[in-house]
């Protein structure tokens, strides 16, 4: 990996123009580096301790002007990367932030990598993966509740739960290892009752946090969801309704919607992709047939469809056709009878009821559309019930390590009279996988990976 003893520098504000840009310097000459090609309007530098904000000017080394500037000074461990960092806050703009980067490094600086800042701080100690990896989310973060689980992410959370539950292991591994070095005791006799117990709520730990791993990833990730269904059915009406926006063209005419029309909103904090699509029917006009066909595309990506009829028409037989289809997508579908102000009450067809849900609801007048937006919440978290703030494992090799330190933790506590070398090797697989999440046994590529996937100057 990259030499810790380099100053690194990047412009840390997204190209393009603004009222600040930065240019963000970290390393062990970070402070001499600003000191030299800074004009201060009052007090050096180099004589910060703790933080301290100086305004000035950038200079080149014949004297010129490059920029009028505040330099933040940050002395480590007081700093993003805990090394002495400054922070160079100039116009926003590619002009001066690149010549105040030439500045840096003409005076002996290197262009940081991308998360190298937050790769030296993991590196330093100030915080581990997953707290790397909420960084990410909360640049990434696409609504509150995705910010919220972030900023718990980030202050370490889930960080600490991983940590107990690795202390744990650890602690059963010294007496297996006694086990093995004094064969003359039993192994249960020399596991505490208090430390089984914490072993046995690891495990339940782990187990509830892979429970709400797919919601984790959903959260981040997002779902697509799409609405499809025969022509004049009410798809654009819903879409517009869970969109609180006459955003498609909605008429009495079917063949309404030709092209695929997305939007986003959000539905229990996940952020979805709502797709409104052309009605589906045999037909001979040639954009609406692309329509259907981008309307079949579109469902091969999606997490959810919602299938709309028109529950206040006669059955029409098109409806359990296209029902039939989407069950080969083997996802999740909501079958939605729709225009229910024109009807006392309608049952569901017969097919419905092999759909994952059904209900009625009228898009012209709303009702029923709460009930959907709460259902189709819980359908996307799989019914697990995720607080505003809860920080979640939430991405797959996450995931994945955890689910393998569960597995050799159970093993472990479901027959603790196994021959104790067979035992201890199921808890150090355990401490291994369970460091992968943390970074403390991921290997160099894979974390180089990791950060790799950052922006510039984070
Ligand atoms: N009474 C009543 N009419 C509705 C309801 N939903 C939609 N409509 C009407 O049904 C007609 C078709 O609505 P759209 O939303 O355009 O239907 P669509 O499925 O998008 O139609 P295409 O895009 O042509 O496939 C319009 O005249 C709507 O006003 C409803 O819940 N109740
Ligand atoms: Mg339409």
């Amino acid at each position: 990996m990259t030499n810790p003893d380099d100053t690194i520098v990047a412009i840390s504000t997204p190209p393009g123009e603004g009222g600040v840009g930065i240019v963000r310097l970290s390393g062990p000459e970070a402070i001499a580096i600003a000191e030299g090609i800074f004009r201060s309007s009052r007090g050096k530098l180099l004589a910060t301790r703790g933080q301290q904000v100086f305004h000035g000017h950038i200079v080149t080394s014949a004297g010129a002007l490059v920029d009028e500037v505040l330099c933040v000074v940050m002395r480590g461990p007081h700093s993003y990367t805990r090394d002495d960092v400054v922070e160079i806050n100039g116009h926003g703009g590619a002009g001066p932030l690149n010549a105040i980067l030439e500045e840096t490094l003409g005076a002996g600086a290197r262009l940081a990598t991308p998360g190298e800042f937050t790769l030296r701080a993991f590196l330093n100690g100030r915080i581990d993966l997953i707290q790397a990896e909420a960084v990410i989310d909360q640049i990434q973060a696409r609504t509150r509740a995705n910010l919220q689980a972030a900023n718990a992410a980030a202050s370490g959370t889930l960080s600490r739960q991983l940590q107990t539950m690795g202390e744990t292991v650890l602690a059963l591994l010294a007496r297996v290892e006694a086990a093995i070095d004094f064969p003359e005791d039993d192994l249960p006799d020399l596991i505490e009752t208090p430390l089984l117990a914490e072993a046995r709520a690891a495990r339940d730990t782990m187990f509830a946090m892979l429970k709400k791993s797919d919601a984790g990833c959903l959260l981040r990730e997002g779902a697509t969801l799409v609405i499809a269904g025969c022509p004049n059915v009410g798809k654009s009406s819903l879409f517009n309704l869970l969109l609180r926006d006459a955003r498609a063209i909605v008429s009495a005419q079917p063949g309404t919607t030709r092209d695929r029309i997305e939007e986003y909103i959000t539905l229990a904090g996940v952020p979805v992709k709502l797709v409104d699509t052309a009605g589906m029917r045999q037909t001979d006009d040639e954009v609406e047939q692309i329509g259907v066909r981008m309307a079949r595309e579109t469902l091969q990506t999606a997490q959810l469809a919602l299938l709309v009829i028109d529950g206040a028409a006669p059955p029409n037989p098109e409806d359990e056709a296209i029902f039939r289809e989407f069950q080969s997508l083997e996802i999740p579908i909501v079958v939605i009878r729709n225009k229910s102000d024109l009807v006392a009450a309608s049952a569901p067809p017969a097919w419905a009821l092999d759909a994952t849900d059904t209900l009625a609801l009228s898009a012209l007048t709303g009702a029923g559309l709460e009930e959907l937006e709460n259902r189709l919440g819980s359908l996307l978290l799989g019914g697990v019930n995720v607080a505003a703030d809860e920080a979640l494992i939430n991405r797959l090799y996450q995931k994945d390590s955890l689910r393998r330190a569960s597995v050799c933790l159970e093993r472990f506590l479901v027959d603790m009279t196994l021959s104790p070398e067979f035992l201890a090797v199921e808890l150090q697989e355990a401490l291994q996988a369970l460091g992968e999440i943390t970074g403390e046994t991921t290997p160099d590529d894979v974390l180089e990976k990791i950060f790799g996937a950052f922006c510039i100057g984070k």
